[in-house]
């Protein structure tokens, strides 16, 4: 029999993008159960031309569930986690709660599938920047042996969930109109501006949450414990696709002719690469994508060894930067 299916944080961001997922990718499901806070419960979704109700998440929303897709938090995933694995459900969660537990594989499938095969009854969906930086990573990697990372970020609303999203509407529009506007959800003006990323700054490294949650995932995720990354996030007035700067030192010597070659035929990338038309990508043709778009290839100028390579990758952030990395665990997991 088909698994029935648990979304938790249905109304989130998110939340919308799992259920679009499911029913955009034939997800083999018998039920879908909807699960949100308190204030959504009565209120109903579309799936499969079905209005389905959302529910109010409690410890007993898990029985007869075989799989429950978690996105509504780390606050939320360390409270329920346990109850939905205690009721027999495989959890994926979309949270930062568990990434880095030795014991709940953190995976990418095109990257490390085979790590998923480890799992206790939680598998952790990485966050957005690593699982999009990974995939962009893992063909190079395949090939050449990688030492060094720099990165810098582009971020979209979507990371800071639905409410910001709105925020950046709201503010653009009172922007465009002359009126003022406070911001709610982020802690700066969010209209044609960007800030460093808004997740808690380290005062004593300088770096933020976000910028230590992509270097420890993106180390987890390619098995380079050890890899030196050097990164900065910034949220930029991008509803749902992020944007990053890679530069990418290898051991040896690799031309940009040979990176390029590197993503033929590599799963889940899309290269966006064209030098005569000054076209590369960007999150209004990598909203909505499943691929992630990977262009710019060519050599650092800041390395005269040749042993660097500067790339420029997007991604949507909604997608596979969260929802569609969670479903496509979810399948990998009906194979096993
Ligand atoms: P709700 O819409 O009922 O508040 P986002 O990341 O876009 O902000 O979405 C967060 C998701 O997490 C929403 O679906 C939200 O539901 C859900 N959520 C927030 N708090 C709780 C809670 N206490 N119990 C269950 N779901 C919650
Ligand atoms: C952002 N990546 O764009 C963040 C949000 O680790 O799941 C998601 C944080 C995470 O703000």
């Amino acid at each position: 029999d088909n698994p029935v299916v648990a979304i938790v944080g249905a109304t989130g961001a998110v939340g919308v993008e799992l259920l679009h997922c499911l029913e955009a990718r034939g997800f083999p499901l018998s039920r879908l159960r909807l699960l949100a806070s308190p204030r959504s419960a009565g209120k109903t979704m579309r799936f499969k031309g079905q209005d389905l109700t959302v529910e109010a998440l409690d410890e007993s929303s898990f029985d007869g569930v075989h799989i429950a897709l978690f996105s509504a938090g780390s606050g939320i995933s360390k409270r329920f986690a346990a109850a939905a694995v205690k009721a027999g459900a495989v959890v994926v969660d979309n949270s930062s709660a568990f990434r880095m537990d030795a014991e709940v594989p953190l995976v990418v499938p095109e990257v490390n599938a085979a790590a998923m095969a480890a799992h206790r009854g939680i598998i952790a969906n990485p966050n957005c920047v690593a699982a999009i930086a990974t995939v962009a990573l893992a063909p190079l990697q395949a090939r050449f042996r990688i030492r060094r990372l720099h990165a810098a970020t582009y971020q979209a609303a979507s990371g800071a969930g639905a409410a910001a999203m709105e925020e950046l509407r709201e503010s653009t529009a009172a922007y465009l109109r002359g009126d003022s506007f406070e911001p709610k959800v982020l802690p700066h003006p969010y209209a044609f501006n960007f800030f460093s990323h808004n997740a808690d700054m380290d005062p004593e490294s300088g770096y933020n949450g976000e910028e230590l949650k992509v270097v420890a995932e993106t180390r987890r995720i390619m098995g380079l414990p050890e890899l030196p990354i050097g990164i900065t996030c910034i949220r930029v007035p991008i509803l749902r696709a992020h944007g990053m700067a890679l530069t990418v030192e290898f051991e040896e010597p690799v031309t940009p002719e040979q990176a390029r070659a590197a993503y033929e035929g590599a799963a889940g990338v899309k290269l966006v690469d064209d030098r005569a038309r000054n076209y590369f990508p960007m999150p209004s043709d990598a909203s909505g994508q499943d691929d992630v778009l990977v262009g710019r290839i060519r050599a650092d100028l800041g390395d005269p060894s040749g042993r660097s390579i500067a790339l420029f990758v997007v991604g949507d952030q909604l997608l596979k930067g969260a929802a569609l990395n969670a479903v496509q665990i979810a399948e990998a997991l009906l194979k096993r």
